[in-house]
C-alpha cells in the first residue's frame, strides 16, 4: 500500500539567497507550508509586492520515510515556477502555480538529504498569469508530500495524475462505468482488483483482472444520480494492484449524471431544468493570501451554500483538490479554468497547454465540473490576432480529445464584439459585463444578452462576471461609482431581476463571492483589494447584496434588514430595504407596525419615519431580524468614501459653464468633433493598450458603450488598476485643454 509522508513542517526560508544552498543554511527563517511571502505586501496596494525568487530548504533522514521501493515528491501548488534540488542535484522544474506535480526522487536519496526549492513569481513572458486583477502570491502554498510506493504502482507522474480515470455514462435507469488506471512497472503475476462502492460503502460491483487489463467496465443498475445540491450522491471506485498482498491502491469518488447546455432552456441536469445561478470564487484571504488550510475552504463552501448558489466559477486558475471535493459533496456545478488571462503571450502557448492538461487530468473525476474554461478576457487589449485564435483552437481541441464528457467555455471581455469569430470557438460562451459599474447603466445588462441571443440563437450564452464594489460607505442616494453598500445592493437587485428571469442564460456568476487581494488596485479607500465581493476579504461581514441573492436562491427561511451599518440618517423619512425569501414581511418601528408587504421579487421597501432613535424589527413567518437607526442633523462623514492618496477630487476641477472638463461624461465630450480630438489626444497615450489601438477614433464601439457614461476623471481613477497613473499636474493640464472646448448638445 502506498504511504503518504507529509513534508510541510519547518522549512528554512530566504528571499535574500541568490542561489540554491548545498548545505543546510543557518540563518534563514523557519516557515511551515502552506506558505506565501506575499501575505502582507500582496494585499496592501501600490503594486509593489515582492515578485522574485525565494528558497526553501529542509533536511530529511531517509530512515524517517516509510520503507518503500520508490519515492515521489508531491507539490500541490508552488507559485509560479519552481525548481527542485535534492542533495545539490537539480531534479525538476515546473511552470504554473496552481496545479499538482510530482518528482521521482528515489535515485538521488541518500541517508541524509537536503531538499531545496527555488520558487519564482517574477514577471516573464511564458507562464500564465502575468497580467491580471489579482495578486500572484509567491510561495509553496499548498501541501508538500512524499509518496512512498512499491516498484509496481499506479502512475504519479503524468501531469499530476491521480492514476485513475472514471467515466460514468447514464443509460436509462442504469449507468455504465468505465474505470481506467495507469500503472507503472507491473509484472505478469500481478492483478488489479476493481471495486465500486455506493455512498454507504456497500460494494455494488467488483472485478479482478490481470494487471495488464487497465480498463474495466461495469454497470450499476438503478443508479442513484448525482443531482446537484438536491442530491449530491457519490460513488467510489477503488482499485488495488495486487501480488497476493496489495502493492498499491488508488480511489476516486464519482457521480452519475447527465447534463446539457441548451441555448434556449439553459442548464439541464439529469433531464431537469437546473438554472445555474451563483458566484465566482478567488481562493485568497485577508492576512493569509493563498496559504490556506482546510478550514478556510470549508468556511468558503459553507458561505456559498448559505447564499443558495447552484454554481461556482472557480476563477481564474486551478483551485485546491480539496475544494473540488467539497463541490462534489455539496452538489455545486463548477466551471474550472486555467489562468490564460488578460494578455495573450506568443511565448506562452506551451504553458497554456501544460496547465490545461494538468487541469483536466487532475480533475477529470469530479462530477461537479461541467465546463473547462479556455481563457478569461484574453482580447482585453484588442489583440484578437491569429496566434491567439490558434492557441484557443488548440486548447479547445485538446480538451475535447482529453474529455469527451464535458464542454468548453470562455469568459469574453465586455468590449469583445459578439461577432468576433473567436467567440465561436468553445462550445458555450460567457461574457464579463459591468454595465452599471465601470460604465453604462444597470438596465443595459439584460438587453445585451437578448441581442446576443437573438443574433446567435444556437450559442448558449451566459454571464461569467458582473459586480460592483462596496465598502463600509453609506448613503440614502446611491450613485454608480460611490462604493457604498447601498449602491451595490441596488445594482445586484437590478441584475438579479434581469438575469434570473432570462432562462436562456446558461449560467450567471457574480464577480465575486469574496473581496480579494489585488495589490495594484487603489480603490474605494482601501488599497490592495478588489471589493466586488458579496462578503469582505476576511469572510466576517456579509454585505447586504449577499442577502439579495439568498432571497432568490436559498430555501432556508430568513429575513434581513439592510443598512445595519448605516445608523445615522439625516432625512425625515428614510427608506429601509428588507430581503426575504418569505412571501410576506412586516416591519415594526419602535413596536409600531409599518404594515405588511408581499413581494414576489423578494425585495421589500419600507418608508420609515426617522425621529430620535428607532428600533426596527422585521418579521417574516417564523423569521425575525432587528436593526437600529438614528436621526441626525448633519450627514455622518464616517460614511463617506475618503480616497487615501487621491490626487484630485472632482470639486478641485475647474468647469466653466458651456465648456468641457474632467467632470464631463466621455459620451458628451465626443459629441463635439473638437472634444473628441482633445479627448483622444489627452487620453490616447494612456489608453492605447486598453482600446486596442482604437483610441484615435472617436467612435469606439463597444468600448464606448461601457465607458461613455464615465467622467474623464473617473476613468483616470480606474486606470490605476491597469497600472496607468497620471499625476495631478497631468490631470490639470488635461482639464485646461478640455476647458477650451465649447459643449455641443
Ligand atoms: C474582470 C476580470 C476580473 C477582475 C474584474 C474586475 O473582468 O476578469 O479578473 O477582477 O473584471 O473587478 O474588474
Amino acid at each position: 500500500m502506498r504511504q503518504i509522508y507529509n513534508f510541510n513542517t519547518k522549512w528554512a526560508f530566504s528571499k535574500e539567497a541568490v542561489e540554491a544552498p548545498t548545505s543546510m543554511p543557518e540563518r534563514w527563517n523557519w516557515v511551515n507550508i502552506p506558505h506565501t511571502w506575499n501575505d502582507i505586501d500582496g494585499q496592501d496596494g501600490g503594486n509593489d509586492l515582492y515578485r522574485g525568487t525565494a528558497f526553501y530548504a529542509k533536511e530529511l533522514e531517509k530512515i524517517d520515510l516509510p520503507k518503500a521501493d520508490r519515492y515521489f515528491l508531491e507539490i500541490q501548488g508552488a507559485n509560479s515556477s519552481a525548481i527542485v534540488y535534492v542533495n545539490g542535484k537539480k531534479l525538476a522544474n515546473h511552470d504554473g502555480g496552481y496545479s499538482t506535480w510530482r518528482v521521482d526522487i528515489t535515485d538521488v536519496l541518500e541517508d541524509r538529504n537536503l531538499f531545496v526549492f527555488e520558487v519564482d513569481n517574477s514577471p516573464n513572458d511564458r507562464v500564465y498569469p502575468q497580467n491580471a486583477d489579482f495578486t500572484f502570491y509567491g510561495g509553496i502554498y499548498r501541501d508538500l508530500n512524499i509518496i512512498a510506493v512499491n516498484e509496481s504502482h499506479f502512475d504519479l507522474e503524468y501531469y499530476g495524475t491521480p492514476g485513475i480515470k472514471v467515466t460514468p455514462e447514464v443509460v436509462g435507469q442504469n449507468a455504465k462505468v468505465e474505470v481506467e488506471v495507469f500503472v507503472k512497472n507491473t509484472k505478469e503475476n500481478q492483478t488489479l482488483l476493481y471495486t465500486l462502492k455506493d455512498a454507504e460503502g456497500n460494494v455494488v460491483a467488483e472485478k479482478e483482472t490481470p494487471a495488464s487489463e487497465t480498463v474495466a467496465s461495469f454497470e450499476i443498475e438503478n443508479v442513484h444520480l448525482w443531482h446537484g445540491k438536491k442530491d449530491p450522491y457519490l460513488y467510489t471506485a477503488e482499485v488495488c494492484l495486487k501480488e497476493e498482498e496489495v502493492l498499491d491502491n488508488v480511489s476516486a469518488r464519482f457521480g452519475c449524471r447527465t447534463f446539457e447546455i441548451h441555448p434556449e432552456n439553459g442548464f439541464i441536469l439529469n433531464g431537469e431544468e437546473y438554472p445555474l445561478r451563483g458566484v465566482s470564487r478567488h481562493q485568497d484571504r485577508w492576512g493569509i493570501g493563498n496559504a490556506l488550510l482546510k478550514e478556510h475552504h470549508d468556511e468558503d463552501m459553507d458561505l456559498i451554500c448559505e447564499l443558495g448558489a447552484t454554481t461556482i466559477r472557480l476563477a481564474h486558475y486551478q483551485h485546491d483538490q480539496y475544494f473540488y471535493d467539497l463541490c462534489d459533496e455539496r452538489g455545486m456545478v463548477v466551471w474550472a479554468e486555467i489562468p490564460y488571462i488578460s494578455t495573450h503571450m506568443p511565448n506562452g502557448r506551451e504553458n497554456t497547454i501544460s496547465q490545461m492538461k494538468e487541469l483536466v487530468v487532475q480533475n477529470y473525476n469530479h462530477p461537479s465540473i461541467v465546463v473547462w474554461g479556455l481563457s478569461n478576457e484574453i482580447t482585453m487589449h484588442g489583440d484578437s490576432d491569429e496566434d491567439l485564435r490558434e492557441n484557443h483552437v488548440i486548447l479547445n481541441d485538446l480538451v475535447h480529445e482529453m474529455d469527451k464528457t464535458r464542454l468548453t467555455t470562455m469568459a469574453c471581455v465586455s468590449m469583445c464584439s459578439m461577432d468576433d469569430p473567436y467567440v465561436q470557438i468553445p462550445d458555450t460562451v460567457s461574457y464579463n459585463h459591468y454595465f452599471g459599474w465601470y460604465g453604462g447603466d444597470t438596465s443595459q445588462n439584460g438587453p445585451w444578452f437578448d441581442e446576443f441571443h437573438a443574433k446567435y440563437p444556437n450559442i448558449p450564452i451566459g454571464c461569467s462576471e458582473y459586480g460592483c464594489e462596496a465598502l463600509n460607505w453609506h448613503t440614502s442616494d446611491p450613485q454608480q461609482g460611490d462604493y457604498t453598500e447601498e449602491y451595490q445592493a441596488y445594482y445586484h437587485e437590478e441584475l438579479i431581476k434581469q438575469f434570473f428571469t432570462r432562462k436562456y442564460m446558461w449560467a450567471t456568476h457574480v464577480w465575486n463571492m469574496f473581496d480579494f487581494g489585488a495589490d495594484s488596485r487603489n480603490e474605494g479607500g482601501e488599497n490592495g483589494q478588489n471589493h466586488k465581493g458579496l462578503m469582505t476579504f476576511d469572510r466576517k461581514y456579509k454585505k447586504d447584496s449577499f442577502y439579495a441573492y439568498k432571497a432568490w436562491l436559498s430555501d432556508e427561511p430568513f429575513v434581513h434588514i439592510c443598512g445595519k451599518r448605516y445608523v445615522d440618517r439625516v432625512e425625515e423619512t428614510t427608506k429601509v430595504t428588507v430581503y426575504s425569501n418569505q412571501p410576506e414581511v412586516e416591519l415594526f418601528a419602535n413596536g409600531v407596525s409599518l404594515g405588511k408587504q408581499t413581494c414576489p421579487e423578494h425585495f421589500f421597501y419600507f418608508e420609515v419615519p426617522n425621529t430620535g432613535e428607532t428600533n426596527l424589527v422585521a418579521v417574516a413567518g417564523e423569521c425575525r431580524d432587528e436593526s437600529f437607526i438614528r436621526k441626525v442633523e448633519v450627514f455622518n462623514e464616517e460614511y463617506r468614501l475618503k480616497e487615501k492618496g487621491a490626487i484630485l477630487n472632482w470639486f478641485d476641477v475647474t468647469a466653466p459653464e458651456g465648456y468641457y472638463s474632467l467632470n464631463s461624461k466621455i459620451e458628451d465630450i465626443v459629441k463635439s468633433e473638437e472634444g473628441a480630438r482633445v479627448f483622444t489626444e489627452v487620453m490616447a497615450p494612456a489608453m492605447g493598450g486598453m482600446m486596442g489601438g482604437n483610441a484615435e477614433k472617436a467612435d469606439m464601439g463597444p468600448m464606448m458603450k461601457m465607458l461613455g457614461s464615465f467622467t474623464v476623471l473617473r476613468l483616470t481613477s480606474l486606470m490605476g488598476a491597469g497600472n496607468v497613473t497620471l499625476t495631478k499636474e497631468q490631470l490639470l493640464e488635461m482639464n485646461e485643454k478640455l476647458n477650451a472646448v465649447p459643449v455641443v448638445l
